[in-house]
């Protein structure tokens, strides 16, 4: 049976962008810090990170949308942070965010990875955002990167 698997492993040479919902940049910025280090580690060249600025989870999949089309990236790391509050906007917000990404990434053959938290509390987004539950942000990273080497391989 012939395996076909991403390795963990860039060329310097890809052209990748982390997209970050600004609202609670408390925890975002955590999640950009991961996915910078990440992508560094793998061998990824600094030079070739964009990182892309929206308010919040919901301008997620828009400036996505507009990143794929722009044909400019090798893939694309979303991340955020949307936390439970007293209303239902976080229903909203993290179902539109999560349901844009994967639709606008259907459009497109590049990796798209989805490092959107969504929390019950500020706790738990800590948590996850370089703490106890790790980085969400360096695990999303990590998921692209192992989908560009998949996607080479599965072009052979
Ligand atoms: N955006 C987030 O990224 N996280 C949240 O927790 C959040 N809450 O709770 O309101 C949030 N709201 C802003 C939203 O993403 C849009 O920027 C806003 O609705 C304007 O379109």
């Amino acid at each position: 049976m012939n395996i076909i698997e991403g390795q963990m492993r860039l060329n310097g040479n890809e052209k990748v962008a982390i997209i970050n919902g600004r609202f609670n940049h408390i925890i975002t910025d955590r999640l950009v810090e991961g996915a910078q280090d990440s992508f560094k580690r793998h061998g990824g060249n600094d030079e070739n990170l964009d990182l892309i600025l929206v308010p919040g989870a919901f301008e997620i999949p828009f400036a996505l949308q507009k990143a794929l089309e722009s044909g400019k990236y090798d893939a694309i790391c979303c991340v955020g942070a949307v936390i439970r509050g007293s209303t239902p906007h976080f229903d909203y917000i993290s179902a539109e965010a999560t349901k844009g990404i994967a639709s606008a990434t259907m459009n497109h053959s590049i990796p798209v990875s989805n490092g959107v938290l969504t929390t019950n509390t500020i706790e738990q987004a800590i948590e996850r955002a370089g703490s106890k539950a790790g980085n969400k942000g360096a695990e999303a990273m990590t998921t692209i990167i192992e989908m560009l080497d998949l996607y080479a391989q599965m072009d052979k």
